[in-house]
């Protein structure tokens, strides 16, 4: 890069050429002013940390979105010219290379775009550098415009993108002859929503046709407004002691689980539980829980019978359904002695 200093006419070029100004919310960072004629650039990478106060800065703003343009000038030196774009790693000196476009050949005195293939994801704080070689890459400012900032690498040393580097030195009062479009990137997905993004809403596609949104899976079934309609129709007298248990029949109009409890009641002989039992029902199918009779309370029911008194479970059934609604009911079984046998 250069070391000579010279004077140069202050009038300021912007790149406000560079798009037409309209409503769009692309911003356009960096800025091309008066090429310093007298140096030519030796193709080190550089970046341009600052800008002088009242001046279009060289940083992506806040919000990012994607660079899908850039723009050169030269002066009486022709070379190649390569955007790069460097992300402070937050170590003093330190860049990541966020990405790259070029080089492309410049010619002598001219100011060209680039824009076919240009897609670069920023963010916010990113900054423009270059590569330049054999051209004017840099305007030369006065030694009192010291806000315009820039920082160098080796020679040698051009980071790719995804890599990083640390710099070699500062230079101030010079700006770098580099200017961007940045087009804001509301879906993400890296690419330009104003430029580039057909589908700006729709993270998953940049081209038409745009996927059709598809429609929400269907919910949780319909939660039952009210609860179940419990049915119990159990044998009202059961010779129980030969089966070991209290069967009870239940039903009810929609899916449910039932639980089922009870209790016998012995004349002499005291009162005992039942072993309680579950079991699902499909809607309006009947059901039969077995609820088991104690062994000791067999023996007593078996001697009260035979003693010619009456023996009574009385059972209850609660049904609960698929939304926690419950019904409950409950029946009275007379507990008999089986049939003689016949001989
Ligand atoms: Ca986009
Ligand atoms: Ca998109």
């Amino acid at each position: 890069m250069r070391a000579i200093r010279v004077s140069i006419p202050l009038f300021l070029l912007t790149i406000a050429a560079l798009v037409p100004c309209t409503a769009s919310a692309a911003t356009t960072i960096g800025q091309l002013l008066p090429p310093f004629a007298a140096g030519s650039c030796a193709g080190r990478a550089v970046v341009q940390v600052s800008a002088e106060t009242g001046t279009n800065g060289y940083a992506v703003p806040a919000g990012g979105g994607v660079i899908t343009a850039w723009k050169t000038q030269t002066g009486p030196q022709a070379g190649t010219m390569k955007l790069k774009v460097f992300r402070p790693t937050g170590v003093p000196g330190e860049f990541l290379s966020v990405g790259e476009e070029g080089p492309h050949s410049v010619a002598a005195n001219t100011a060209p775009t680039f824009a076919s293939g240009v897609r670069i994801p920023v963010q916010a704080g990113d900054m423009l550098g270059l590569v330049g070689a054999g051209l004017n890459c840099e305007s030369e400012y006065m030694a009192t415009k010291t806000g315009y900032k820039s920082q160098v690498f080796p020679m040698g040393v051009d980071p790719a993108p995804g890599t990083t580097a640390t710099i070699e030195g500062n230079s101030t009062g010079f700006a770098l002859e580099i200017a961007a479009i940045v087009e804001p990137d509301a879906d993400h997905d890296g690419y330009g929503d104003e430029t580039q993004d057909a589908c700006p809403a729709d993270a998953t596609a940049h081209t038409f046709p745009c996927p059709v949104p598809t429609p929400a899976p269907p919910g949780p079934a319909p939660t039952p407004d009210s609860p179940p309609v419990l049915t119990l129709s159990s044998r009202a007298k059961q010779a129980a002691l030969k089966s070991k248990a209290v069967i009870v029949a239940a039903s009810a109009n929609e899916a449910v689980t039932f639980r089922a409890t009870g209790s016998v009641a012995v004349p002499g002989g005291g009162a005992f539980s039942l072993i309680p039992t579950s079991a699902a029902g499909a809607p309006s199918a009947k059901v039969k829980l077995p609820l088991g009779i104690p062994k000791v309370a067999r023996a007593k029911i078996r001697a009260a019978l035979r003693a010619g008194k009456k023996v009574r479970a009385n059972v209850h059934v609660v049904a609960t359904d698929s939304a926690g609604q419950t019904s409950n009911a409950g029946q009275a079984v007379m507990i008999v002695s089986p049939p003689p046998k016949r001989r």
